[in-house]
């Protein structure tokens, strides 16, 4: 019996698998609005059997996104294209979920395989960025410094999550993902790295966590009960202050946890450029079980279950209730099927639509 692809429910929402399709950005768009790609993207990874799909980082204002190619979720016209997302992911048996993202001081920059830099300023494409502080990233590629947010900056960007989240339901997602990881806005708020304010924003833990948790409640009022609102977090940075901001980490997901928060991915900071990620296979999963056990929250994390044992292991062994799977995923959007083939599922061709499960499973290639 896997535990892999056991059901799972939280709220509302039934997932047929523990197998979540993470956020994946496809720098696929024009002026945020969802198109072809999208919609072909999104359906053929729902129909490869994932339980959850959760769609691209998608900015909730125009500065908010990455780069010009970003989705969006701030207008009508955004609004409406989504709908053909989520009906896409829905047809084939997967819950919609989106994250709704503001890239704060890592916004304004080129696709990743036109350089992953920043915009020049003399270019045209190129926005003014807004962050805690005018500290910048700080690599060559992201070197733009930020303008500091002012108090104003700080409620039109609150206001901005609640209406992309408002909009977000609108287009039928049931399962909503704030970005709070991987040093855009909310992490860069968190992050004693970038944030270097002397007001009620910055300092203290307390105060660091201020934006975030102001955040959450606003979305919290406006984000139906029954559905899953969740949070994608980076607990850690693999510098020399993990200890410290694994605790700072836990006091701020035991608050959002208070605030209403249902679910939390646990992910990396990424706020500074001076870490030493011990990247390799399932390397989350003790992170993502001391979160899981420090707060009590159902938890998924991503980075490296690309082998089925793998993920099995992580759901099996309680280290997380939904294990993310990403780039194996792009490389095989089929890949439910061939974990449920290696993990000995009964039927394992039934994880894909039937139009292509009869086939598999009754005359075997
Ligand atoms: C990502 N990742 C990512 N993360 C996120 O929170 N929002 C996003 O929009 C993106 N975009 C994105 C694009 C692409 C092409 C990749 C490969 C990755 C990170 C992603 O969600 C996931 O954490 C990593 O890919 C690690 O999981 P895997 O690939 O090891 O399964
Ligand atoms: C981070 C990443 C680093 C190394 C390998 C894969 C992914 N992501 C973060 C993404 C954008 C793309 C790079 C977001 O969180 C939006």
């Amino acid at each position: 019996m896997s535990s892999l692809f056991t059901p799972y429910e939280l709220k509302d929402v039934k997932l047929r698998n523990r197998i979540a399709v993470p956020p994946m950005c496809q720098y696929s768009a024009e002026n945020g609005v969802p198109n072809d790609w999208h919609f072909s993207h999104y359906a053929t990874i729902a129909r490869g059997g994932a339980g959850l799909v959760i769609v691209e980082a998608t900015g909730v204002a125009p500065e908010g996104r990455i780069s010009p190619a970003c989705l969006g979720i701030w207008n009508e016209e955004q609004q409406a294209q989504h709908k053909i997302i989520t009906k896409n992911i829905k047809d084939a048996g997967a819950v919609a979920g989106i994250q709704i993202a503001h890239a704060g001081m890592k916004a304004s920059a080129n696709k990743p395989w036109e350089g992953d830099d920043h915009i020049p300023d003399s270019d045209p494409k190129s926005w003014q960025t807004i962050a805690p502080s005018a500290v910048a990233f700080g690599t060559d590629a992201l070197n733009r410094v930020p303008q500091e947010m002012t108090k104003d900056d700080i409620q039109r960007v609150k206001a901005d999550f609640v209406a992309a989240a408002q909009r977000s339901l609108d287009a039928g997602y049931e399962w909503l993902e704030l970005h709070f990881a991987h040093g855009y806005l909310a992490q860069s708020f968190f992050s004693r790295h970038t944030n270097h304010r002397t007001d009620e924003y910055g300092g203290s833990v307390e105060n660091r966590c201020r934006f975030l948790l102001e955040t959450i409640q606003a979305v919290r009022d406006v984000w139906p009960q029954n559905l899953p609102f969740t949070i994608r977090f980076g607990v850690l940075e693999f510098d020399d202050k993990d200890q410290e901001t694994l605790e700072s980490a836990v006091y701020f997901l035991n608050k959002a946890k208070e605030l209403g928060v249902d679910f939390v991915s646990v992910s990396m900071g990424f706020s500074t450029p001076n870490s030493n990620i011990p990247w390799g296979p399932a390397f989350m999963a003790p992170y993502s079980k001391y979160i899981k056990e420090q707060t009590g929250l159902p938890v998924a994390s991503a980075w490296g279950f690309g082998l089925p044992h793998l993920a099995e292991s992580a759901v099996h062994n309680n280290d997380m209730d939904l294990v993310m799977i990403g780039r194996s995923i792009l490389s095989n959007p089929h890949w439910p099927y061939e974990a449920a083939q290696a993990l000995g599922v009964k039927d394992p061709a039934w994880t894909l639509p039937a139009p292509y499960a009869h086939w598999l499973s009754k005359y075997r290639i």
